[in-house]
């Protein structure tokens, strides 16, 4: 590219980002940070070389169809991709890039933060508080699970997962996780972590089930309502990951029924659209999306997002190039 691309910004980015993106190209940024409409996304694709959009835009076939042949780069700002359509994107030769890495550890925080509210009943407590209604304490008052000692299974041992093991097994916790393929011998002996190759097996012996995988056309509605059965009626499910990974109503509906113990959730199945029965119960911690929200976390991917834009704009191949590796017979890493 002779001329400076056009980079079309689709939210508001930290201002040190946006700056420096000002600084290296032709930048059109979204200053009212209200999510782009259909009518400006395609807008943006007809004009933009690079496209930086994150979780809340959808990059379907129908909006690919509408690009320029120039537009050659959608650099997300964010990790997951589901909200892109990858293989139109392939097909029509535009490199998709993500930001991996830098948000591991704040999202394995917030897995840990949800992991100990909902057994310890943290925002349940913390509404009796402030409802006034507080009579001291008492022997019985607030009892939760204890942690320690109990089984964690993880659903997707990636980098995300193996932050979630590490915190985990420091507080008593025994490691289990299933994966599409076995982690490293070593890595598994260092989180002393058991494998379960039968998904259905692992939920079935759990204390708490923690979702790390991304959603992909395998992953969506993993945690079916067959498999939800499964699951121990005192079990909790934490899920930083998507919500499209568990099937939400049924999830919903057994937590009505107390066949699962209880549920943190900071995502959900139709973002920011929440199940309005999940209102309704005591046992659930609810998260507006907020695992990767730090403001070091977003500052870190946006200089992904600057180095990822700059190495194809240079000619090379960008460092976070997502491959589309899920076949059929692949789950998720
Ligand atoms: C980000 C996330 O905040 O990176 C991801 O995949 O889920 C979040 O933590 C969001 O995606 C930014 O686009």
């Amino acid at each position: 590219m002779s001329k400076k691309p056009l980079v079309i910004v689709t939210r508001k980015l930290p201002d040190p980002i946006e700056t420096r993106m000002a600084e290296l190209f032709d930048v059109q940024l979204n200053l009212s940070d209200e999510p782009f409409t259909q009518d400006q996304m395609a807008d943006a694709v007809r004009r933009a070389d690079v496209l930086v959009p994150t979780v809340t835009d959808r990059i379907d076939t129908r909006i690919l169809a509408q690009a320029n042949p120039n537009l050659r780069l959608i650099a997300n700002f964010g990790t997951g991709v589901d909200h892109i359509d990858l293989a139109t994107a392939r097909q029509r030769g535009i490199t998709v890039t993500n930001t991996p890495g830098v948000l591991t550890e704040d999202t394995a925080d917030m897995t840990m933060a949800l992991l100990l509210a909902v057994p310890r009943r943290l925002s349940e407590g913390e509404r009796v508080i402030r409802s006034g209604k507080w009579e001291g304490w008492s022997p019985t008052g607030m009892l939760g699970h204890r942690i320690w000692g109990k089984r964690l299974g993880i659903i997707g041992m990636g980098r995300i997962g193996q932050a979630v093991a590490r915190r985990a097994k420091a507080f008593g916790l025994s490691i289990h996780y299933h994966n599409r393929r076995r982690i490293e011998v070593e890595m598994e002996a260092e989180l002393e972590a058991t494998y379960w190759e039968s998904l259905d097996q692992m939920l079935a012996r759990m204390d708490i089930l923690s979702v790390n995988c991304p959603h992909t056309p395998a992953t969506y509605h993993l945690l079916s309502d067959r498999r939800l059965r499964l699951v121990k009626p005192h079990a909790f499910i934490i899920n930083t990951s998507r919500g499209e990974v568990i099937d939400e109503n049924a999830l919903v509906r057994l937590l009505q029924q107390g066949k699962i113990g209880g549920a943190g959730l900071d995502v959900f199945e139709h973002e920011p659209a929440v199940n309005p029965k999940l209102l309704e119960l005591d046992n659930v911690v609810l998260l507006p999306h907020m695992g990767s929200a730090t403001i070091e976390g977003r500052i870190d991917m946006g200089e992904k997002v600057l180095i990822n834009i700059k190495t194809y704009v240079d000619g090379h191949t960008p460092p976070d190039r997502v491959i589309m590796d899920w076949g059929q017979d692949s789950l998720y890493s």
